[in-house]
């Protein structure tokens, strides 16, 4: 039996060796070397070219190294077996990092007192608002959301999340569907967006969106943080937002089109904050462990956590 690494934008190197120290007696090889095909029972595909996954008929299971599994859904080659996602600890936490490094550098106003270092300038602002003052709404409720959602409200943030489906998640409220959308929005300063990239959400972070973001926030107007997808924003939106006033400030770590093009106003637009979709990577020693674990559950019968329903898309 043996695991086939597809992955591009990452060396196969590190993931190659680690999973050959994670599953002893099981052959791992990569799209660059000859393989029999017909050995490959488990594919770890991340951006894989076009077709590599196409005529291993022993497959049982793709893995994706992300949380994110759009990746493979736009394949129209891919084929029907059972996908799993990475859910896990040390992507979350990273995750976490970069949420709440986001929510306290416009809680404390740090672009604008950066923009005054540069100018020599000592202007304290005046009292400036707690956490607790600031109501953060994040989209996307699940894994990320809620670790995310945890330490904001530690900090003490005013958290709230919204689902596709109504759940109870102890200590926040939470809202769901388009139904609930609206109320979610006019209780936020801070939208965050931790959605997957899917038929539903594409494009979701729109002028109609932001419009209904709360306009009597402390922060002065509302702040959008899109760690999900770039496919979920219209930068012409965001862009025409920040420039009537709509939205105050943004910090992007994905993009409509990645690299973002060197010609982009995101780039030096004095209000966003440009991030190389490095929000939460993943580290080859935790989601090594994490798919040697999915596959041994497959291979004992089980379904590991990380199954993707491919109808939803996430
Ligand atoms: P989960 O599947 O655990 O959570 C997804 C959440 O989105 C769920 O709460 C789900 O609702 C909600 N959702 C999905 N569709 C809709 C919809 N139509 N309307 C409302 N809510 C919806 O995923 P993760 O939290 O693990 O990951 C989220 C995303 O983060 C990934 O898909 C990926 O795109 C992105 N990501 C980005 C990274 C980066 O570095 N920038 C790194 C890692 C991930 P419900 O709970 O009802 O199912
Ligand atoms: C992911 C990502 O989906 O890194 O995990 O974007």
């Amino acid at each position: 039996m043996s695991v086939l690494l597809a992955i591009s934008q990452m060396s196969p190197d590190v993931w190659q060796e680690r999973l050959r120290t994670l599953l002893p007696g099981v052959e791992v090889v990569t799209l660059g070397e000859p393989f029999d095909r017909r050995s490959v029972h488990y594919a770890i595909a991340w951006r894989h070219p076009p077709r590599s996954l196409t005529g291993l008929p022993n497959l049982a299971a793709i893995f994706s190294p992300g949380a994110g599994v759009d990746h493979l859904l736009r394949d129209s080659d891919l084929p029907e077996v059972p996908i799993y996602r990475v859910v896990d600890a040390d992507l979350a936490g990273r995750m976490s990092e970069y949420v709440v490094l986001h929510c306290l550098l416009h809680l404390r106003g740090l672009m604008r007192e950066l923009g005054h270092q540069r100018l020599h300038r000592w202007m304290p602002d005046p009292l400036q608002p707690a956490a607790h003052d600031v109501r953060v709404g994040i989209l996307g409720f699940g894994v990320l959301g809620q670790d995310a959602a945890h330490k904001l409200a530690h900090i003490g943030f005013d958290v709230a999340g919204w689902s596709r489906r109504e759940k109870r998640v102890e200590s926040f409220e939470v809202y769901a569907g388009n139904a609930q959308l609206s109320d979610f929005l006019a209780r936020t300063d801070i939208v965050v967006s931790l959605l997957p990239l899917t038929s539903e959400t594409r494009g979701i972070l729109n002028k109609k969106l932001f419009a209904g973001l709360a306009r009597d926030g402390r922060l002065g107007r509302p702040v959008l943080i899109n760690a999900g997808r770039g496919g979920l924003q219209n930068e012409a939106d965001i862009l025409e937002a920040l420039g009537d006033g709509t939205l105050g400030a943004a910090s992007l770590d994905v993009f409509e089109t990645e690299p973002l093009p060197a010609e982009s106003p995101l780039w030096s637009h004095p209000s966003v904050i440009v991030t190389p979709h490095n929000a939460a990577m993943s580290d080859p020693d935790a989601i090594a462990l994490c798919i040697a674990s999915q596959i041994r559950a497959v291979e004992a019968g089980e379904i590991p956590p990380g199954l993707v329903n491919p109808t939803l898309g996430y």
